[in-house]
């Protein structure tokens, strides 16, 4: 299990935008291919890169990531978003049709000072895979949230799949894992998880932080993110203090 990371509390939230599959979609992924790059509020270049010396201005730098959630149908990806970005939960299933993308952002402390990343989530249908939508939902990704049903043990064989197509696409990157449902009886546990993990691409998830959640009473919800950010930003050698 990973370790819980402690940010500081400011969060914001600004409504969703949906893209129908299709031509809009990529135009969507130019407006978020600014990840990767640090804006500072005043003066500072759009472009310029998070390894940039800190801004002297007395505002938080601000860095925008891409995330995306991947696992199979009704295991909570929509849910865990609605969660974490609006505070809401809706009991009824309402399949995703194309891609959303909602944000959030977390102000974190570095040994530079404070950095304020804002999380682009990217939600899509979780059926099928590696056609044209699952190509541009992956590409410039900087980290994904693998969600499987706790109740429903396939969802767990599922996750292995997803790995291997957004590893087409992206190489390697950031992962977290989240059992979603914990407040049913579960079909399995972390344990199986991380075991599975040690068997997927030559263990290259294995160790990755692994989490029950909730989605219907929040347990966990905001700490996979918080951990997928420290992930994201390590991986872009960023160290959080
Ligand atoms: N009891 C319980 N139900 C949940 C939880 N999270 C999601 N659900 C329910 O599970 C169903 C599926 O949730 P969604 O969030 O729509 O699942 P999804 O993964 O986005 O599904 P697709 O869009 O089809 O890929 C809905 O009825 C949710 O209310 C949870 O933590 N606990
Ligand atoms: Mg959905």
């Amino acid at each position: 299990m990973g370790t819980p990371i402690h940010l500081s509390p400011h969060v914001g939230a600004s409504p969703s935008f949906s893209s129908a599959v299709g031509p809009s979609l990529t135009a969507l992924a130019v407006v978020i291919s600014m990840e990767g790059r640090v804006e500072g509020e005043r003066g500072d270049h759009p472009s310029a890169p998070v390894s940039e010396p800190p801004s002297t201005s007395e505002s938080p730098r601000r860095l925008i990531a891409k995330v995306i959630l991947l696992g199979d149908g009704a295991v909570g990806k929509t849910s865990l978003i609605s969660r974490y970005v609006f505070s809401m939960f809706d009991p009824h299933y309402v399949e995703t049709l194309g891609t959303n993308v909602t944000a959030r952002q977390e102000r974190v402390e570095t040994p530079e000072g404070t950095l304020d990343v804002r999380l682009q989530i990217w939600d899509v249908i979780g059926q099928e895979r590696f056609d044209s939508i699952y190509m541009a939902y992956y590409q410039e990704a900087d980290g994904a949230l693998l969600v499987c049903d706790g109740t429903r043990r396939e969802t767990l064989d599922g996750i292995s799949g997803w790995l291997h197509s957004a590893e087409v696409i992206l190489g390697k990157f950031p992962a977290v894992f989240a059992i979603n449902k914990s407040d049913l009886p579960p079909a399995f546990l972390a344990k199986d998880v991380e075991g599975r993990l040690r068997e997927i691409s030559h263990g290259q998830f294995a160790g990755s932080p692994v989490y029950s959640v909730s989605a219907r009473t929040g347990e966990n919800v905001r700490t996979v993110f918080q951990e997928l950010t420290r992930a994201v930003l390590e991986r872009r050698g960023i160290r959080l203090v």
